[in-house]
């Protein structure tokens, strides 16, 4: 009876001490562990860490399939946190394919950095939208300028008219291209080095960063910047999970979602530059042309039809969205 009693009290003590309530979360992202998203995941793990007697293990590209299988098994509760690019989840969250619509989010570093810290449209309406689908939107950040890579140059659509673009599997990025005058294809991640080596398609999307990390630039060596868009991600947690939580680890979660959301901020910046840099010291066949104005308007004026694309399948409050993000780029600009 003594011992009962002593194992009791050791059981409450450790309980009040929050060691008994020490859990394993799991995480999984797309990217590995010293590309952006790797680098977010294991700043958020360290606040985690640090913070509570809670642990998280990274689950990183290709560990658990690919994003929509990734994004299945967050849904089911299999993993609690997961970061998922809205050139995936768009496929299944129409309002998230506005990260997608071309020419509404900054190029220059400074202004992206205010555009996703500050900006409306980012931090306040796609919170709602989310939990729709059973996730808790824990950040949003961006992982450079989109840049296409080709086999053969480009600076109108018409030179772009028959070149098979891979696309991530949102359609509205389809619908980009084909308004820029390519031939989309959407493919998952794991399809596009294969398909960039056997020409089933001629060129991809994708910020610097990632083309230096991946080699994309050895399979599709010209560069162009259009200036139509950041990469972007987002990261969340299951719903469910989050709101079965204390309150106080729901603040430990915001915290180091919002610190390691600070720390990434900075660093892509910086990252965005090195990858170009890096392409550019190690690849004698790279080509970078960079659109001019005059040539980037064709590409403006196109993503009319797009931006109208999007308004239909998102309805009143993907208008409410991009009038947002319009503003929100005016807001950074200035
Ligand atoms: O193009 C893609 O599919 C990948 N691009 C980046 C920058 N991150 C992960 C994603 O799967």
């Amino acid at each position: 009876m003594i011992k009962i009693l002593k194992v009791a009290t050791i059981a409450a003590g450790l309980a009040a001490a929050g060691a008994i309530h020490a859990d394993e979360w799991k995480y999984v992202m797309e990217e590995g562990l010293t590309d952006p998203q790797g680098l977010y995941a294991t700043k958020f793990k360290e606040e985690i860490e640090k913070n509570s007697d809670h642990t998280i293990k990274i689950y990183p590209v290709g560990s658990l399939g690919e994003s929509a299988d990734a994004m299945e098994q967050t849904q089911a509760g299999l993993l609690q946190f997961i970061d998922q690019s809205p050139g995936f989840t768009g496929a299944m969250i129409p309002e998230a394919e506005a990260f997608l619509v071309p020419y509404v989010q900054p190029t220059d570093p400074q202004e992206v950095r205010a555009y996703f810290k500050e900006g409306k449209a980012v931090n306040e309406m796609f919170h709602e939208i989310y939990r729709e689908h059973g996730l808790e939107l824990l950040a949003v950040f961006p992982e450079g300028e989109q840049v296409v890579t080709t086999k053969e140059p480009f600076r109108t659509p018409e030179e772009l008219e028959g070149m098979k673009i891979r696309t991530m599997t949102s359609p509205l990025l389809l619908k980009t291209y084909e308004s820029f005058g390519a031939s989309p294809i959407a493919l998952p991640w794991g399809e596009l080095i294969g398909a960039l080596k056997t020409n089933m398609v001629d060129g991809q999307e994708n910020p610097t960063i990632w083309i230096e990390a991946y080699g994309l630039d050895d399979l599709a060596p010209i560069l162009t910047y259009t200036g139509h868009a950041q990469y972007t991600t987002a990261v969340m947690a299951n719903s469910d999970f989050y709101d079965g939580l204390s309150d106080e680890d729901k603040q430990l979660i915001q915290n180091a979602a919002s610190a390691a959301q600070d720390y990434i901020l900075d660093l892509v910046v910086e990252m965005d530059e090195m990858g170009l840099n890096k392409i550019k010291e190690t690849n004698p066949n790279a080509v970078i042309n960079r659109l001019t104005e005059e040539e980037q308007a064709v590409f403006i004026k196109r993503a009319k039809a797009v931006e109208e694309a999007f308004i239909e399948k998102a309805g009143a409050r993907g208008k409410a969205i991009i009038e947002q993000m319009k503003k929100d780029l005016e807001a950074a600009r200035s």
